[in-house]
């Protein structure tokens, strides 16, 4: 199974870059934010819970990520593998996944981290915030969301370095580029 997680700060192109990869190497994508954007909106209890979090720029507790998404990845079928969206984002969410895989014999085949500088980060987001409607979208959850990274998410990196499974790609520059150079970092890998 072709199993990636691709990693980055908050707007770093993660989701953007996730739905080229699914369609191009047959991958079920999966977006903790997207999850937990959904379960928001249909208002259940689980989207309650998130939903202070999110708005405040913090991240969604490990245990209601773990929750979520081991409700959805036992439903995936007829796929090659799965693109990681976001998740892991702390290293308990990386031991979690080393679990979840090995439980089903499975490996990571690597992780993409999409290195784009903080001020770049700040202007995407602030864009995208025109048409977003994203709760998390404005100036102060911006920086919030960019030091959490910083201080929780970023020290995941070392974790796959350890593993040697860990590869950079420069995340600055066009969608279309940015993608040629993730497409042929997993064909060589394959
Ligand atoms: P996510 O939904 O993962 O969102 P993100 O980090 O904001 O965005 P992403 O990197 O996917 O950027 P995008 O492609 O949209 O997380 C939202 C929140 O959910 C988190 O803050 C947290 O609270 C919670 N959460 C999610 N997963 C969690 C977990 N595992 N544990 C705990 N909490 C969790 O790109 C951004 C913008 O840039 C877009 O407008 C896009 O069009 C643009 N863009 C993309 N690539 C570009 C390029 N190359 N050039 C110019 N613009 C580009």
């Amino acid at each position: 199974m072709l199993n990636i997680v691709i990693f980055g700060g908050p707007g770093s192109g993660k989701g953007t870059q996730s739905v080229l990869i699914a369609e191009k190497f047959g991958l079920e994508h999966l977006s903790t934010g997207d999850l937990l954007r959904a379960e928001m909106a249909a208002g259940s209890e689980l989207g309650k819970v998130v939903q202070s979090f999110i708005a405040q720029g913090n991240l969604v507790p490990d245990k209601w990520i773990l929750n979520i998404l081991s409700k959805t990845i036992d439903h995936i079928k007829d796929k090659k593998g799965v693109i990681f969206d976001g998740f892991p984002r702390t290293i308990a969410q990386a031991e979690a996944l080393d679990e979840i895989l090995s439980k089903r014999n499975q490996k990571l085949l690597l992780l993409l981290d999409l290195q784009v500088p903080d001020e770049v980060l700040q202007e995407r987001m602030l864009f995208r915030s025109k048409t977003s409607g994203r709760t998390d979208d404005n100036p102060e959850t911006i920086k919030k969301r960019i030091d959490v990274y910083h201080q929780l998410t970023a020290p995941v990196i070392e974790y796959y370095k350890n593993k040697g499974l860990y590869q950079a790609i420069k995340g600055n520059g066009s969608v279309e580029k940015i993608f040629a150079e993730i497409s042929s970092c997993i064909s060589a890998h394959q």
